[in-house]
């Protein structure tokens, strides 16, 4: 299974009811922001996540999943039912995701070219929900230097990365903002939901 685009796999009513989801999980779960290991440069995106695992980085313990939050210390919030049926759908996966990494973008965020590599099930798909405004992602090949073609992620939109492009160089250029009236706040929001270890 390479790339799947689902443009507006979710309707209206479905990311209002998801966005619904979100905003418990963010009472429970706030976004903090991570930092770059060894350096501690802060990202420009801000995260949370919900499930059993979720993916968080700083400047001493790096990039990892870890069961709880790194400011409350409290395990993540359990992943909405919507979200694991959505998995159980389109991702085709023998196993339920573990993570569901949240990502905030307010204007001027962005996430640099890289791979997902953290995860010990590398032959799990993840899947990505887009809320709120626009953005332009980008995907490449295996190395850093095959050509990147642009797709341009909206609201309700799904990717599913599964087979030779589960590895492929990928990131998110920039928001348009003002694109979108889901978020009052502004911005979007990326889920992706991941599978981190082997199943048995
Ligand atoms: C392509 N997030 O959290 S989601 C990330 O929109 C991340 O927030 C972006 O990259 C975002 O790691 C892009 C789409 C996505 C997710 C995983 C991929 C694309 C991918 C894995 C392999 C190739
Ligand atoms: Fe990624």
């Amino acid at each position: 299974m390479p790339l799947q685009y689902l443009p507006g796999r979710l309707d209206r009513a479905a990311q209002v009811a998801l966005l619904r989801a979100l905003r418990a999980i963010l009472a429970e779960a706030p976004l903090f922001t991570p930092a770059m290991p060894r350096t501690g440069k802060p990202f420009s995106v801000r995260m949370t996540n919900c499930g059993p695992l979720g993916w968080v980085s700083d400047r001493h313990g790096g990039y990892r999943y870890q069961a709880t939050h790194p400011e409350t210390g409290k395990p993540w919030p359990a992943m909405p039912n919507a979200l694991l049926e959505l998995w159980q759908v389109v991702a085709g996966y023998v196993a339920p995701p573990e993570a569901c990494l949240v990502n905030y973008y307010a204007a001027g965020a962005r996430m640099g070219l890289h791979r997902d590599e953290d995860e010990q099930d590398l032959a799990a798909p993840v899947l990505s929900v887009s809320l709120g405004c626009a953005a332009i992602f980008r995907v490449g090949g295996l190395i850093r230097r095959v050509p990147t073609r642009k797709i341009e992620l909206k609201s309700g939109d799904v990717v599913v990365l599964g087979g030779e492009d589960r590895l492929a160089y990928h990131g998110i250029d920039r928001i348009l903002p003002g694109t979108s009236d889901l978020l009052p706040e502004g911005g979007r929001f990326n889920l992706t939901l991941r599978r981190v270890t082997k199943p048995n």
